[in-house]
């Protein structure tokens, strides 16, 4: 049976550092087209952060339920869903739903769909025990799988993995992950190791450097106390060429004006992480030159969904995290706002 009310972690008012209020709304009822999924476990997001604080140039609904990385069970859905079932284990992920008719979905581009609905900003998301995905978009997790640590792969597997193959680097190459002890970096360790990428961990701090090492990275570099980071990292490369591409989770701007300096020539600038008010800057004579390539990249699609789950399910994605009560989510935001999580943190909405 589905309850009327259930626990959620509701933003109510914007800007600042405003903590989530702890209390009971009622269960929302899924459209035709949509899932109601009882949410199990939710990861905590950077982004959620930002939708918090709302720091970046992107209106948001408030009162706002946060959180896109939750997985759970389908309790319920709408008359026109036919490719999934009460009881089939789903997640909901950043893109909740697009229109699937533009000519970005189409091409397989959905996170660009001008109509996208994004989980936890501009819809309510999964720090709530039930949640709503249109089912064209909620994620399909086969049985066998841990919901709690499957949750990160819904956006920081799903976004790294995308930046990756957007970085077309290939087996055997260097890739710098600057952010790499936080949650999508600790993924991104991972998944560039299954795809037999040699990595170049930068954070801060010696515990994230452990950290990153048992994650499998093949140097880290110190970026609080480095006295040449750019040499440090083009060191760690063979031949000291730099990397063949940086993929960029850092929620500071500095180092997205650093990457151009140590990746390699006609290597890729990835820009994933988004710090609020940042900007890229980049000497033409360098980029042209040495033919650097910078871009952004996105979530990712259904596609890109379905293949990040499985590099999951084939036990090649192990990254720790740590589980904590859903009623303690504004201690998380804490400890994220000051750079202190190693990994990922995982809401349990039972608690
Ligand atoms: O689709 C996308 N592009 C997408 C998807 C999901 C998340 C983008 N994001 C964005 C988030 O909104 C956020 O801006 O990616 C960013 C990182 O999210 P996260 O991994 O969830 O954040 P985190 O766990 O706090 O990790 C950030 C790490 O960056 C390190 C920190 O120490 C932390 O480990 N870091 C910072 I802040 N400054 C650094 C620096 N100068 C740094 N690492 C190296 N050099
Ligand atoms: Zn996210």
């Amino acid at each position: 049976v589905i309850p009327q009310e259930q626990w959620a972690q509701v933003v109510e008012k914007s800007g600042g550092l405003p903590a989530p209020v702890y209390k009971k709304i009622p269960v929302p009822n899924p459209d035709p087209d949509e899932v109601l999924i009882n949410i199990k476990y939710s990861g905590v997001c950077h982004t959620d952060l930002h939708a918090l604080k709302g720091d970046w140039p992107l209106d948001r609904k408030m009162p706002l339920v946060g959180g896109h990385e939750g997985a759970g069970i389908v309790v319920a859905k709408g008359s026109l869903v036919t490719d999934i079932e009460i009881g089939d284990h789903a997640g909901i992920k950043w893109l909740n739903g697009s229109c699937l008719s533009c000519a970005f979905c189409m091409e397989g581009d959905e996170p660009l769909c001008p109509h996208a609905l994004l989980s936890g900003y501009t819809v309510d998301g999964t720090f709530q025990q039930y949640a709503i995905g249109k089912a064209a978009h909620v994620a399909r997790l086969p049985k066998d799988l841990d919901l709690a640590a499957v949750a990160p792969v819904l956006c920081a597997g799903i976004t790294v993995y995308k930046g990756l193959k957007e970085s077309n680097t290939r087996a055997g190459q260097y890739v710098a992950i600057v952010g790499a002890g936080g949650g999508l970096g600790s993924l991104a360790l991972q998944y560039a190791k299954a795809i037999g990428l040699h990595t170049i961990a930068i954070d801060g701090g010696a515990e994230k450097g452990k950290f990153c090492k048992s994650l499998g990275a093949a140097a880290y570099v110190d970026f609080t106390t480095s006295k040449d980071l750019v040499a440090e990292v083009k060191a760690a490369t063979p031949g000291g060429l730099g990397p063949h591409a940086v993929i960029l989770l850092a929620v500071q701007e500095g180092p997205f004006q650093q990457a151009t300096e140590y990746v390699r020539s006609h290597g890729a600038v990835v820009c994933i992480g988004m710090p609020a008010g940042a900007y890229l800057k980049a000497p033409v004579f360098d980029t042209v030159v040495r033919m650097i390539n910078i871009k952004g990249s996105y979530v990712g699609n259904r596609l890109d969904t379905y293949e990040a789950i499985e590099f999951f399910r084939q036990g090649l994605i192990q990254a720790p995290f740590k589980i904590a009560p859903l009623s303690e989510l504004p201690e998380i935001f804490k400890k994220m706002d000051a750079g202190t999580i190693v990994g990922r943190y995982v809401v349990d909405t039972n608690m």
